[in-house]
């Protein structure tokens, strides 16, 4: 009796304690996490874009950027490059790539192609932490 007493209040006492845990989670400032995102580059009457184009983070985040080059005309490849991070990756038609890395500054970064300059690119904005 003294046993299923014991359960039971370490049972109640458990689901307090979790719920204060995911409580006090959604309410703190935003903790770092891993941002994912898909992006294609498309051709729409005959100009060249990646999509979507604006991407958002927060500083701290690791960003894992998904690209897509569904661009049917010739050439096949094009550009997803990003100065202030190092970036520069070659997307064939077909074959997907990935980029990894970490919002480690603030601010509003260009992204664009950087093999054609007149390929539409982007934004990636890092928000504050
Ligand atoms: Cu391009």
């Amino acid at each position: 009796m003294a046993n299923k007493i014991l359960l039971l209040i370490l049972i109640f006492f458990g689901f307090g304690l979790n719920s204060k845990i995911y409580s006090e989670e959604d309410h703190t400032a935003h903790q770092a996490g891993v941002r994912e995102f898909s992006i294609v580059a498309i051709e729409y009457r005959g100009t060249k874009v990646w999509v979507p184009g604006t991407l958002i983070v927060r500083k701290g985040d690791k960003v894992k950027i998904k690209l897509i080059n569904n661009i049917n005309s010739d050439p096949n490849t094009h550009g997803f490059a990003i100065d202030e991070f190092g970036i520069k990756k070659v997307v064939a038609r077909g074959e997907i790539e990935t980029v990894e890395f970490s919002a480690d500054k603030e601010g509003l970064f260009t992204i664009y192609c950087q093999l054609h300059p007149a390929h539409i690119g982007g934004q990636l904005l890092v928000l504050k932490e």
